[in-house]
């Protein structure tokens, strides 16, 4: 409460100044406008779901964990959602393995017209190839940030929807298998990476299924993550990235979303672009000075739940909200 209403001042001072400057008038309702109501959600609620996840151990497809996991986000998201589908599919790896994989989409108002879309990855990479210490490489990584920190965001927002349901209609898709790509030091054409959202692309859970344009989230979880205007989400939806980066600056986390460019990624929003031909924006933690372009820890055994910092979870997941419930 007290933020919103240092918003509001500072909205004020500065139409003032604006007023004086070049003598335009203001309404009410343009001050009006510029107030954002910060919805509820619980950073430690984030964190718990976040937490749940690697406490499995490292959720790669065809273990016992992975297994573990699924049937936990599934009752999860039942307690929330109106409808969860469990996509089961088998994908072909880079190597030659099958891997045995669902995708989890959970819906709001499945019968509404008007919905959007929000995902990320709840898979962890087979290989730590990007650890400093060479023995390593070779490990399955705990993906608290990279798979599980999206995860755990979602489910609080699916948490809050259900408290305070939204105008629109909301899915929400966990894809499988999108961490399963080639290892850093081979290069094997094909399209390795994302292989979920490159099977849920093609076979939609739903004939005809379409959102007005959908959300990914990758990497959301450490501390003073950087989320800059990523390059596939630029080219096939830049209004959503303005609306998106627009909506978190006004409620006060413009030190994360930052308003520049930054590389392009092939990651699952991607496939929902170029094959499902939905707009979707990717919100990924990017980094421009250091070696691989995302967070240190990045394919590493640190990306663990130490690692994991629920001030970041709760501006993406403010953010996200504050998004859906502006939709009517
Ligand atoms: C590539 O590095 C090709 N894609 C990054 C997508 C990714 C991996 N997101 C999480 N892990
Ligand atoms: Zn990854």
């Amino acid at each position: 409460m007290k933020k919103n209403l240092l918003i509001l001042i500072c909205a004020v001072v500065v139409m003032t100044s604006c007023n004086s400057e070049k003598n335009k008038t203001t309404s009410k309702s343009d001050t009006a406008k510029l107030q954002i109501e910060t919805p509820d959600f619980s950073a430690d609620s984030a964190f718990s779901f976040v937490k749940s996840q690697t406490d499995f151990g490292p959720r790669v497809p065809n273990s016992e964990a992975h297994k573990k996991c699924a049937r936990f986000l599934k009752e999860s998201m039942e307690k929330y959602c109106d409808q969860v589908i469990m996509q089961s599919f088998n994908a072909k790896t880079y190597d030659g393995n099958k891997l045995n994989c669902w995708n989890i989409i959970a819906s709001f108002a499945p019968e509404k017209e008007k919905r959007i879309l929000l995902a990320a990855h709840w898979d962890s990479r087979h290989i730590a190839d990007h650890d400093p210490i060479e023995e390593n490489r070779s490990k399955p990584i705990s993906g608290a940030n990279d798979g599980a920190s999206g995860v755990g965001v979602l489910m609080e927002v699916a948490r809050q929807l259900n408290l305070k349901n939204p105008t629109i209609g909301v899915d929400i898709i966990f894809f499988d298998a999108e961490d399963y790509g080639t290892p850093n030091s081979e290069n094997i054409p094909g399209d390795w990476w994302c292989l979920g959202s490159q099977y849920w692309a093609k076979n939609p859970h739903k004939q005809n299924y379409k959102a007005d344009y959908g959300i990914l989230l990758d990497m959301v979880g450490a501390s003073n993550a950087t989320f800059y205007h990523e390059g596939i989400s630029s080219h096939f939806a830049p209004a959503i990235v303005s609306k998106i980066w627009g909506v978190s600056y006004r409620l006060g986390f413009g030190k994360y979303f930052i308003n520049e460019g930054a590389n392009t990624i092939t990651d699952d929003h991607y496939y929902i672009n170029t094959l499902a031909k939905i707009p979707m924006i990717d919100i990924i933690h990017q980094e421009r000075n250091s070696e691989t372009g995302f967070y240190p820890y990045w394919h590493t055994t640190q990306d663990n739940i130490d690692n994991i910092d629920s001030n970041t979870l709760e501006v993406v997941g403010k953010t996200v909200l504050s998004v859906i419930y502006e939709e009517k």
